[in-house]
């Protein structure tokens, strides 16, 4: 089955909120590995925002890209109450993005796999390199681990605490 690299976040209620997500998710997908959770500060935006909580996990699926985003990303997206609009910057209580699917490329509008954002988002990066730190990504050639290096936990904090308990509830035993 191929692999899928999810980013999980939120900034509204986000540790009720990521649970409920992965309830949801873990009935549509096989979940593989959970990376450390992180208390993130808000990236862009109003800087009065309330922080987040980030974190990628590994999914395995039969599912298409364009269906596992529009219909199950979006879907539990729904049904926790995110509305869209105009505004990219609204809180969320909860955002499921594709990073990578696989060793798929595409730029189609809507669906740029690898997520461009991998690049330049710390709470993607390092958590993509702690859960798979050989990996080369297949759009630009790219170590993971490089992508990673540029950049410092600084502003994140891991939660291990969290992430020990949403391991031990979600994560597919090996
Ligand atoms: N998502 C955003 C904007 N800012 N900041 C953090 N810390 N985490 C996010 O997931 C995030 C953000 C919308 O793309
Ligand atoms: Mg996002
Ligand atoms: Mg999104």
């Amino acid at each position: 089955l191929p692999e899928v690299f999810i980013g999980v976040g939120s900034n509204v209620q986000p540790e009720a909120h990521i649970r409920k997500a992965l309830t949801l998710l873990r009935q549509q997908v096989i979940i593989k590995a959970l990376s450390t959770f992180y208390r993130t500060l808000p990236l862009g935006g109003p800087a009065a925002q309330a922080s987040f909580i980030n974190g990628v996990l590994i999914a395995e699926t039969d599912l298409p890209p364009l269906e596992l985003k529009n219909s199950v990303l979006r879907g539990i997206e729904r049904r926790l109450g995110r509305r869209r609009s105009v505004d990219r910057y609204a809180p969320r209580p909860i955002d499921l993005d594709i990073i990578l699917y696989s060793t798929l490329v595409t730029k189609e509008p809507g669906m740029l796999i690898p997520d461009p954002q991998l690049y330049d988002r710390p709470f993607l990066a390092l958590p993509v390199s702690e859960l798979a730190p050989d990996l080369v990504l297949p759009d630009s050639g790219m170590a993971i681990a490089a992508v990673a290096a540029k950049h410092t936990e600084n502003a994140m904090k891991p939660l291990f605490g969290y992430t020990a308990k949403l391991r031990k509830e979600f994560a597919h035993e090996h």
